[in-house]
């Protein structure tokens, strides 16, 4: 084909890189980050299958050629017979627009300023679309309005959350709130780690999150974007408590799932259901950070910090007397009608939930209680948070603790910088000669249900904070790979996040985006990513580790939507974009 007519044809794609069009990357052979390189940033694409002599870049306007290399390493794939070849055009540093030419393929890319900014910002827009019990206005949300659903203002006690002032079957009002996922239901545990992981990473970078502006409806205030849209969730998770005794029912869910309809169609009762230590933890974990962060926004959020910390109090205090309490959905359907089958959001053991909750109210209160039940549970190593690890999160709050730590604390801080920075070190160690040249991607172990987001981005972020500890470069280098892994530079070369992207998820599981009537996903989603696990029994287009994931709405177990992964990209996209800024 003639160069000079195949440019114009990606010159036309790179206009609206957002969308897929066939006039770029035809053959897939070369997987880079979609959206773009950083100028300073490492610059490596893969050629997926195959060993090639030389690579090309082009200036995708003048066609000229501004580079020309030698391939790097090639690495097999753990699980395949595919070779993959390491493209690395680094020392190309000048903003624009290119085409990389290799193995038949010619990609668009670009190198840019402040290239994941309108990331972060999707990431945390897409928030606002999962918001409860408010029109979504065309002001804010273009094309994807839609009118107020789910007021949850008449919401039933289910019988197994029946206490001694609220009988079974009494009228509770939950209003607000995020829906979940791909579900319409609303989960303390998962929200509030959601919140947690945000708003640990708004400390990290406050003035990074204070000028950004998301076109929500709060925008205009006083008030940091990214709080007032965490508020619009914490503002629910309140209600979520028992003002009998401080306890925090689980969940707020319809016994069966919905069906695949609009939001406004629903008609099933919505209950909640039993107090769990876990959710009690969570809630005050998150609730004791958002006092803090809240504090100089009395202005918008009047009482809310004092509020906030005073619930949290209540909440801990009830888990502590309640340590059993753990939300067990089998157990619970024998002895309760009607039967619950919502997401489970189960776990049986809470010493990481004590850990982050009596570390975050150690901070906002002095109070020696909670040091002590901090350090009857440090973990033995650090790994990153996770919905059902809320370990890390509290390590997050030690590095970041906003105050000046002295004598025995200063020890334990030392402890869990050491934790995590031995995880770094282990995290980075074969990255560099690895097929898609990341720390991420290389074990089997690595590809779950929501693994792009617990175990890509969560490792990326943890590297984030092991640079912020140590100013060493290669963590954060890393930290970058695992992003452009997420965003092409894998072996699916899908851009995994909705919106985003040449090769980007189409048809997630996503009840708001299929009944919507619009052809487009909802954007700025990261859907959860290779599952060789495929308990949604549908059919992958392989079965390889990181190739088991179907862009088909059917496929919950890979190509759902949820707020924790939404979450992880809110949180390293902003850090990343954040901290190319600062240097
Ligand atoms: O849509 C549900 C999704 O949000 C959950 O993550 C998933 C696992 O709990 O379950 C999905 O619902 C499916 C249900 O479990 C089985 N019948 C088909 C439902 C999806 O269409
Ligand atoms: O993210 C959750 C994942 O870790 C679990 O393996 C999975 C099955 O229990 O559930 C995931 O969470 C789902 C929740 O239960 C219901 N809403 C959709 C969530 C994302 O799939």
């Amino acid at each position: 084909m003639n160069v000079a007519v195949y440019l114009f044809g990606v010159l036309g794609g790179m206009a609206t890189l957002n969308h897929p069009s066939e006039a770029v990357s035809s053959s897939e052979a070369v997987r880079l980050n979609q959206l773009g390189y950083y100028p300073k940033q490492e610059k490596v694409a893969v050629v997926n299958d195959g060993v090639v002599q030389e690579f090309t870049v082009a200036d995708a306007v003048t066609g000229n050629k501004v580079y020309s290399g030698k391939p790097g390493y090639t690495a097999s794939s753990p699980w395949s017979n595919k070779k993959r070849t390491i493209l690395d055009f680094s020392e190309v540093t000048t903003p624009g627009t290119y085409v990389l030419i290799a193995a038949g393929d010619t990609v668009p890319f670009e190198i840019k300023e402040r290239v994941l900014s309108p990331l972060a910002d999707a990431a945390l827009k897409s928030f606002y679309y999962q918001r409860t019990a408010t029109p979504i206005e065309e002001r804010y949300a273009g094309k994807w309005n839609r009118p107020s659903a789910h007021p949850d203002n008449h919401v039933l006690i289910h019988p197994s959350a029946a206490g001694p002032e609220r009988a079974a079957g009494t009228v509770i009002s939950s209003p607000k709130g995020w829906y979940d996922a791909g579900d319409y239901n609303k989960y303390i545990v998962n929200s509030a780690y959601s919140i947690g992981l945000m708003q640990a990473v708004y400390r990290l970078f406050p003035d990074y999150f204070a000028a950004q502006q998301v076109n929500i409806p709060e925008s205009g205030n006083h008030t940091p974007d990214l709080l007032d849209e965490m508020h619009y969730n914490l503002s629910w998770m309140l209600t979520m408590q028992d003002p009998a005794d401080g306890g925090v029912y689980h969940k707020l869910t319809t016994p069966q799932f919905e069906g695949f309809i609009k939001p406004i169609e629903c008609k099933q009762p919505r209950y909640v259901v039993q107090k769990s230590v876990t959710a009690a933890l969570d809630y005050a974990a998150s609730m004791a950070q958002a006092s803090r962060l809240f504090a100089p926004y009395e202005q918008d959020y009047p009482g809310f910090s004092k509020q906030a910390l005073e619930s949290a109090e209540r909440a801990y205090a009830w888990a502590e007397a309640h340590p059993q309490a753990f939300y067990r959905q089998n157990t619970l359907n024998k002895e309760y009608q009607p039967a619950v089958v919502t997401g489970a959001y189960g776990d049986g053991s809470a010493g990481d939930e004590f850990f982050w909750a009596a570390s975050e109210l150690y901070f906002a209160t002095g109070k020696n209680a909670y040091r002590e039940m901090v350090l009857k549970n440090i973990p033995k190593e650090y790994s990153p948070a996770g919905w059902g690890n809320t370990a890390g999160l509290g390590v997050f709050a030690w590095i970041q603790p906003g105050k000046e730590l002295t004598g025995e604390d200063l020890k334990m801080v030392e402890t869990l910088k050491n934790m995590l920075l031995d995880y770094a070190e282990k995290s980075v160690q074969n990255a560099g000669n690895s097929p898609f040249h990341a720390p991420y991607g290389n074990d089997a172990k690595d590809f779950y249900w929501g693994c792009l987001s617990e175990k890509c981005a969560n490792q990326a972020i943890s590297l984030v904070y092991a640079y912020q500890l140590t100013g060493k470069h290669l963590y954060l280098t890393n930290a970058y790979r695992n992003m452009d892994y997420l965003l092409g530079r894998n072996a699916t070369g899908y851009c995994y996040v909705t919106g985003f992207g040449t090769k980007t998820p189409l048809y997630p599981h996503h009840r708001l985006a299929a009944s919507d009537g619009i052809e487009a996903p909802i954007p700025g989603f990261l859907v959860g990513g290779p599952n060789p696990g495929r308990q949604d029994h549908v059919t992958y287009p392989s079965q390889l580790p990181d190739e088991a994931y179907a862009d088909v709405e059917e496929s919950y177990a890979s190509n759902e939507i949820a707020i924790n992964w939404s979450a992880s990209l809110v949180a390293l996209a902003a850090s990343l974009d954040a901290l190319s800024i600062m240097k």
